[in-house]
């Protein structure tokens, strides 16, 4: 049977028919339009099935695609409570190719009331031009799904089961199934991608798979050293799933050792109104503040470390509190200095001579840490597109060793094959063990939690020196609704704007005016998760960037009025 005709054999089932009769009769208002956005679909969970059900398809038409395993994470991540989302994730744990995005962007949209027919002419074509490359014939549909720790992500996943059982009984094919319940996003990437690699169809045990790949070496780690600078370490964890797991490999970590004791805080994932409220990387990063139920007095003492993971533990942001109580925030580029810092100290300037080295941030990097890194650590640096999809790709394209790393926490390093193979020749063994700390499919709360920590300790410094390293410029990063974020086109990596019309102009001006030691710098974009445009801005003094931010916020309001 052919792909078309196969998937004709599907579309032609009751169960979608029906499906479709109760999404299209309940559709959103005419001037609403789903997109796949940087992280996926994701909005408020009231407005998701039809999202879902696209979501659903794509994920079968990408099966048939790759003939392996594909995942969907149901995650709304940092965003509050009420929302939440789906992304899908490629056999080597990757995100969805960005050409395909407009193929689950059109299926959702077509879904209209009374228009069945017009919603299968359109799957239909754009089943045919998506595998129009594959010669694949066999038919396994390989499906994983998971899911955040949120009221509405057992709804979704409820679906995701009927939806891929009634395909099996619709057709006939084989299908294999697997349910991975509540897991962080990065685990549900990594369990892909183990399917994968082990070419395995039956479920694994994920958290023994997890703690060997990524906390047996760091267990080594610390048995290499005399001892530790760090007595405690504390975990917020966003009243989210990071709680879930970290609760269970906390248990196994003690057990193997004494060195460091971990204690969580925020983990009340049952009270589903807590999630990320007050708590957790992006409330961190967003309000440079301590999260709620983090002892001050604790947080000054160097023997103690600090961090905020996200609500799907895909982020993670350390800090601490100086001898004044000043809030010292350790974000993305902290992380991403210090890792460059740390290879350039562990090998000789000469293992770099056919290898290079850098670093990808986006806009929202502070200025000062790309002159740290270009000025001080002398490494190349590269600007991206928010989403780590962008900054992955531009990782890998660019360097053999890529350090990537948005500002609020979320990022990782990649490693080529030559970067591999001289790594090998070379007799490296403290760097080799490093290597094999860093989870390189996705930015991962966890693993880099671990991959900090073995820094600090093996450079014997605590979080505050690591805070002495360069100092930030004052910055802001601030929420504004407007009546359409899709009316914002920016380019130049989302510095500037194309669209509305004259706001551009109008930063430049508000930019221009409070830049008196030529350090300030704003931007406006429209968020990919969340119904707001954000505004960044930096400049010399606290009371500059005040001022910048409510000029930027007047010039939206006159430009969208
Ligand atoms: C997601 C993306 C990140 C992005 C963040 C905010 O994070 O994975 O790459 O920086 O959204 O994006 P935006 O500014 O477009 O809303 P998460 O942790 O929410 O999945």
């Amino acid at each position: 049977m052919s792909q078309i005709t196969y998937l004709k054999s599907i579309l032609c089932s009751d169960f979608l028919r029906d499906t479709y009769d109760s999404l299209a009769s309940n559709p959103v208002t005419e001037h609403e339009k789903f997109v796949y956005g940087t992280s996926g679909f994701r909005m408020h969970n009231e407005k998701l099935d039809i999202p879902l059900f696209a979501t659903c398809l794509i994920t079968l038409l990408r099966s048939i695609y790759c003939n392996e395993f594909i995942g969907i994470m149901i995650t709304a991540s940092h965003n509050p409570p009420q929302d939440n989302g789906f992304k899908t994730v490629e056999p080597k744990g990757e995100m969805l190719p960005q050409s395909w995005e407009k193929y689950v962007t059109s299926i959702a949209n077509s879904v209209k009331k009374g228009k069945f027919d017009e919603f299968i002419a359109n799957f239909l074509n754009v089943a045919t031009e998506a595998l129009k490359e594959t010669t694949v014939e066999g038919k396994e549909l390989k499906i994983i799904i998971g899911r955040d720790t949120r009221q509405s992500s057992e709804r979704f996943s409820s679906f995701c089961t009927k939806f891929f059982n009634n395909i099996l009984t619709a057709t006939h094919e084989k299908i294999k199934f697997i349910d991975y319940g509540v897991v962080t996003t990065p685990q549900l990437h990594f369990i892909v991608r183990k399917h994968t690699i082990k070419q395995q169809t039956d479920k694994f045990d994920i958290l023994n798979e997890y703690f060997n790949e990524f906390f047996q070496p760091f267990l080594e780690v610390m048995s290499n050293l005399k001892s530790s600078r760090f007595k405690k370490l504390y975990i917020d964890c966003a009243n989210g799933v990071g709680a879930v797991q970290l609760e269970k490999l906390k248990e196994i970590y003690s057990k193997k050792t004494k060195q460091i004791e971990i204690e969580l805080i925020n983990t009340d994932y049952d009270d589903y109104s807590k999630l990320n409220v007050d708590c957790g990387a992006d409330f961190v990063k967003t309000n440079q503040r301590l999260p709620a139920n983090v002892n001050e007095t604790l947080a000054m003492d160097g023997e103690n470390l600090f961090c905020s993971l996200d609500g799907d533990a895909d982020r993670i942001i350390f800090y601490a509190l100086d001898a004044n109580a000043n809030f010292c925030l350790l974000d993305g580029d902290r992380m991403a200095t210090l890792i460059g810092e740390y290879f350039m100290e562990k090998t000789p300037k000469s293992f770099w001579n056919d290898l290079k080295l850098g670093i990808v941030q986006t806009a929202y990097a502070n200025g000062n840490s790309t002159s740290y890194i270009t000025d001080e650590l002398k490494l190349d640096v590269k600007c991206a597109k928010t989403g780590v999809k962008n900054l992955h790709h531009d990782a890998v394209e660019n360097f053999d060793v890529g350090i990537y790393f948005e500002a609020n926490g979320h990022g990782t390093v990649v490693f080529n094959d030559l970067f591999m193979n001289k790594l090998k020749e070379s007799n490296l063994p403290e760097l080799s063990l490093f290597v094999s700390l860093i989870n390189q499919a996705v930015g991962d709360a966890i693993t880099d939690m671990f991959v900090i920590i073995a820094i600090l300790l093996n450079l014997d410094i605590d979080a505050k020196t690591w805070f002495s390293k360069y100092k930030d410029l004052p910055n802001r990063l601030v929420k504004c609704v407007v009546p359409d974020r899709s009316q914002f086109e920016t380019f130049d990596y989302e510095r500037r704007l194309a669209k509305p019309a004259g706001l551009q102009d109008a930063i430049n001006h508000i930019v221009s005016v409070n830049n008196a030691l030529h350090k300030t710098r704003s931007f406006v974009r429209a968020s990919g998760t969340e119904d707001v445009v954000r505004i960044y801005a930096e400049s010399h003094s606290v009371e500059s960037v005040e001022v910048v931010v409510q000029d930027v916020l007047k010039a939206i309001k006159a430009a969208t009025a």
